[in-house]
């Protein structure tokens, strides 16, 4: 006995406004269909979720699933499926369109309560519904989605398939889900203490959902989407497995990813260091040029998609990039599909904090953006460390309740220690009337990173961000005004 187990299929998924990148997945699943299943003679195929890409099927999405299932129907190959989060009935109506292809006997829809809420067991050829169905030697079981709830569903699904399993056939469940440590995202997924409960349930768990391979235990199996449904996808590994299974219920699963499938190539172009736009422009392209794939309209495969990323600094405006030219030039040279380009570069205006990747510390993130802040003025850019560290040390006294006084004198404090010590480097003694300036001018800088940067951490007052002026200068000798509303600590302690 030999079967497919293919998902997310994602028919219909529409990118690009491209209808090519329509048709890619109606070409791979036919490619798959044609060349594998039917290629090959298996005796049946599982798609574990996710036909289609929404429950809203367009005519054309429609046409693509039908040759594929057709070709099937016409070769006596049974398609065994369950609904995927994309493809799930409609709660209100309760219709969907792979209820109605296993009315049509295009497909067999496991569930294990149909759409009238009857409890189903073996799979009734008449009614159309069933929750497992036994093909050759093997038992299939479907699940429905579970979402959120799959680390409770599933206690519930193994009681179930202790008295429905079958332990002279190959059981296999259906499942579509989150699986724990496949994701870089934190949702809660189906924990594999729970998966592996079924372990000595089943003999092999077809999962889907999640667009990239992964197995556990040479016993639960998740193909990946045929094709990349996003650009991040793009990396990881995807196709679908042929199993087969001997006399002895002992089965052995073969990856493949030979089908028809767009190629993404990803190009990225560092910014940093050009200052004139035209010489920018020409240095990329000539980077694409080098590396581009370049499509040969006489071969049979597929042009690619090119995806150009403009990292770094900018030297110039960022609207004298020419995203356009440089994203046709492109097209021209390679004869690509289509040709995206992201700018990701930080335009000269806002060249803050540049180089920190995801693993910086918020603290560390935080005290280089305020450094970068203050080094913008020239005034204080040869002590913007010094500087950078004591608007911290007011803000963290400010949020912990710190009297306005103590936070005035450490600022005082440490102005004056900074302003000496720059007198003794320069040899030039400073007079009050500058200290007063650099703390009204700092008083400015945290303004400015409210504004831009920490708006969740500190409140702007609008009252705050006058710019200052003679008139607003204090009239304190010692640099700070008498009554303690000096503008930065005002708004540090405006929290
Ligand atoms: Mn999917």
């Amino acid at each position: 006995m030999k079967f497919l187990h293919l998902a997310d299929t994602h028919l219909g998924c529409r990118r690009y406004n491209l209808d090519e990148r329509t048709k890619d997945f109606a070409r791979a699943w036919f490619d798959i269909v044609t060349r594998h299943a039917i290629g090959r003679r298996v005796d049946f195929v599982l798609i574990a979720g996710d036909f289609f890409n929404s429950r809203l099927v367009d005519s054309q999405t429609m046409n693509h699933a039908m040759i594929g299932l057709q070709a099937l129907r016409d070769a006596d190959i049974p398609v065994i499926v369950i609904e995927g989060n994309h493809d799930k009935h409609d709660v209100v109506t309760d219709h969907s369109w792979l209820r109605s292809l296993s009315k049509w006997r295009l497909i067999k829809l496991l569930e294990p309560v149909d759409a009238e809420g009857n409890q189903h067991l073996a799979w009734d050829e008449t009614e159309r519904a069933g929750w497992y169905i036994d093909i050759k030697n093997a038992r299939i079981f479907g699940s429905h989605w579970y979402g959120m709830s799959a680390n409770y569903a599933l206690p519930l699904l193994a009681d179930a398939l202790k008295e429905a399993r079958d332990p002279e056939r190959f059981n296999i469940l259906m499942l579509h889900t989150d699986v724990e440590g496949q994701l870089g995202r934190p949702i809660p997924a189906l924990s594999v203490a729970r998966l592996k409960e079924l372990r000595e349930l089943v003999d092999y768990v077809a999962l889907g959902h999640t667009h990239k391979r992964f197995e556990l235990d040479n016993w639960a199996f998740n193909p990946g989407s045929p094709e990349w449904c996003s650009t991040d996808e793009y990396r990881e590994e995807r196709g679908f497995y042929l199993v087969e299974v001997n006399d002895a219920r002992r089965a052995t699963v073969e990856y493949i990813q030979d089908y028809a499938q767009r190629k993404l190539q990803r190009i990225t172009f560092d910014v940093s260091g050009a200052d004139d736009p035209e010489a920018m422009h020409l240095a990329a392209l000539e980077q694409i040029k080098r590396e581009a794939c370049i499509h040969d309209e006489n071969s049979d495969a597929l042009a690619p998609i090119i995806e150009i990323n403009l990292r770094g600094h900018l030297g110039f405006k960022g609207s004298l990039l020419n995203l356009n030219l440089l994203r046709d030039e492109t097209q021209a040279h390679t004869r690509a599909l289509h040709v995206m380009v992201k700018n990701q570069t930080v335009p000269v205006e806002y060249a803050v904090a540049a180089g920190l990747d995801a693993n910086t510390t918020r603290h560390d993130r935080e005290r280089r953006i305020i450094e970068d802040l203050v080094s913008r003025d020239n005034r204080f850019s040869t002590r913007a460390t010094d500087i950078a560290a004591l608007i911290i040390e007011a803000k963290r006294l400010a949020l912990a309740q710190e009297a306005p006084e103590k936070i005035v004198d450490l600022i005082a404090a440490r102005l004056d220690a900074e302003t000496i010590d720059e007198a003794k480097i320069d040899d030039v003694k400073i007079d009050e009337a500058m200290m007063k300036k650099a703390a009204i001018d700092e008083s400015k800088t945290g303004d400015h990173l409210t504004d831009e940067v920490i708006t969740d951490e500190l409140k702007t007052d609008d009252a705050m961000v006058d710019e200052p002026s003679a008139d607003n200068v204090p009239p304190a000798s010692d640099g700070v005004p008498a009554n303690h509303t000096h503008p930065l600590i005002s708004h540090l302690l405006n929290v």
